[in-house]
């Protein structure tokens, strides 16, 4: 059935297209691959699928570079490729968003070639261009993300210009209407074509401040880093002017109205500030009228979160945002695979796949999570990210998480391609490939099967409204109650000890077909390591 409203509580699968599969022997996963690989995800009993950019791109960031926003890159196929892949996601019930990048744009964008060629042409106002000072330096002190000034100079124009992230990707000019617009049509153009949704990449980057004033620097003691690497100067000063202006609010609500026009369409904004996320995510998704998910990163950071920081992000959040809905992940293509970064062991995993899945919010599991994947080593001459390349060894970069996935143990790629791929298939990886786990009942692949079902089965664990229970080092544990009333109790053991948890006052039925074992007694609730425990009052 058509529910406006599917995107509250819905579990979201990340594709990174070039990692998926293979279809065409060039070493680069496709939008075949993907259509090919659609069973795959639709037997995770997930609702959507987002896929990252597949547009045309001179790749340079990996597609987060578009130099045409209405076009399938040749590398990944074509246009008739990804209708073909919307009409066989929604034969399987899945729905798909798309990875809109209008922050900025392709330094090979046409837009931005006009842009360029002069200070007085139509387009010269799309990009934020400024002039030198008067030593020749640039205009303020903004860094981008990955490295050096957010300013570059440009010959042909004689003027600086903006970019948060590679200089091959200049920032466009949000203060501009006629760029908004142009944005807006691009939206347009996908919605015509049939998706369900967007990922909006870096939405609190589209506008600046028009004074172009300095940010201000912190001191030593300030510069704590958290999903970015503390080598990276970007990470010491305080982001108040580059990014996060109020009159991004304006554009998000033209945005909504845009998708309010074809009923069922969501959008999810990505927030990436470790300064302050929370309160702009709150903003971002007050209401009905501005966007409807932002992308949390709180659980990106380097550490596990211990019940007492998980209990805080979901308090907070709901202090902060509480009619604002957020959308939770532990691994994307930009992370050190959880896995890995948390230093899992396969239960520490299941017990934190079952909390993810638990939580108030929109979903997203990365490919590969499933599977239960750690991080790839990708050595220096393996390198693509640019990112890494720039702050090896200290920051070793993105391509560890951005490794193809293993669907057999066929051959040295795992069934990705036939021929060598574009980053190394990892051989540890291997051994969890999907045909080993998709026939053994105890796998991770059938655990996240298993998990999946059980927040899907249970209203209040998609929906319903949060209540902590208790949080300590070891544990947390919640109330979700749906709106008819139905309650949920979710605990969770963090620890490598049995630990004793409260069962809050009424009385709660056990019958409840989740994948883990805890002892009951008339005394309480005893919970072995790492496991989770949930009942139902209805
Ligand atoms: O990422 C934005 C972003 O801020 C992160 O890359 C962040 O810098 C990193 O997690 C450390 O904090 C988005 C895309 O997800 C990323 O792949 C692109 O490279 C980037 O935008 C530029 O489009
Ligand atoms: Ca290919």
């Amino acid at each position: 059935a058509a529910d406006p409203d599917w995107w509250r509580g819905a579990v979201i699968y990340q594709i990174y297209p070039r990692s998926y599969q293979d279809t065409n022997g060039d070493g680069v996963g496709d939008l075949s691959g993907i259509i090919h690989r659609l069973p795959h995800i639709a037997s995770l009993g997930v609702d959507a699928i987002w896929i990252s950019p597949f547009f045309r791109s001179p790749m340079l960031d990996f597609g987060y570079d578009v130099s045409n926003y209405r076009d399938v890159d040749p590398l990944f196929g074509t246009l008739g490729d990804f209708d073909a892949l919307i009409h066989r996601a929604h034969e399987l019930g899945l729905k798909v968003m798309i990875d809109l990048v209008l922050s900025h744009s392709s330094d090979q964008h046409e837009w931005f070639q006009e842009s360029r060629s002069s200070r007085d042409n139509p387009k010269s106002n799309w990009y934020v261009w400024a002039d030198a000072k008067p030593d020749g330096t640039p205009p303020n002190n903004w860094l981008s993300i990955f490295g050096g000034s957010a300013w570059e100079w440009d010959g042909e124009r004689l003027q600086y210009y903006l970019h948060n992230f590679l200089k091959e990707q200049p920032d466009l000019n949000f203060h501009e209407p006629e760029v908004q617009d142009a944005l807006l049509d691009v939206t347009r153009f996908w919605l015509e074509r049939g998706v369900d949704g967007f990922r909006l990449d870096t939405i609190n980057f589209y506008i600046h401040d028009k004074q172009l004033r300095d940010n201000p620097v912190c001191p030593p003691e300030d510069r704590n880093a958290s999903t970015a690497p503390a080598v990276n100067p970007y990470n010491w000063q305080l982001h108040l002017h580059d990014k996060n202006q109020p009159e991004n609010i304006a554009f998000l609500e033209r945005y909504r109205a845009l998708l309010d026009e074809y009923p069922g369409k969501t959008a999810v904004g990505e927030v990436g500030d470790s300064q302050m996320g929370m309160q702009i995510q709150a903003e971002y998704t007050a209401g009905d009228d501005r966007i409807h998910m932002c992308y949390a990163f709180d659980f990106l950071a380097p550490e596990a979160p211990n019940g007492t920081m998980v209990a805080d992000v979901l308090t907070r959040f709901e202090d902060v945002a509480s009619d604002g809905w957020a959308c939770w992940a532990f691994s994307n293509h930009d992370v050190v695979r959880h896995a890995s970064r948390w230093n899992l062991g396969e239960q520490a995993q299941r017990l934190y796949a079952a909390l993810l899945l638990s939580l108030r919010g929109s979903v997203c599991l990365y490919q590969g999570e499933e599977l239960g994947l750690t991080e790839a080593y990708v050595s220096y001459e393996e390198l693509q990210d640019p990112y890494g390349i720039r702050f090896w060894p200290k920051f070793k970069g993105r391509d560890g998480c951005r490794t193809p996935i293993p669907w057999s143990v066929d051959g040295p790629t795992g069934g990705f391609t036939d021929v060598k791929p574009w980053l190394p298939v990892a051989m540890e990886h291997l051994s969890r490939a999907v045909s080993e786990q998709d026939r053994d009942d105890r796998s991770m692949l059938n655990f996240y099967r298993e998990m999946v079902a059980f927040r899907q089965a249970h209203e209040p664990l998609r929906n319903g409204a949060f209540e902590l229970v208790d949080s300590g080092d070891d544990i947390v544990s919640f109330i979700r109650t749906g709106d008819n009333g139905d309650r949920v109790f979710c605990a969770f053991n963090m620890s490598n000890s049995a630990t004793a948890i409260r069962l809050p006052d009424g009385d709660w039925r056990q019958d409840m077909a989740a994948p883990f074992s805890a002892a009951v007694t008339d005394k309480g609730v005893t919970l072995p390591p790492y496991q989770a425990y949930f009942a139902q009052q209805s």
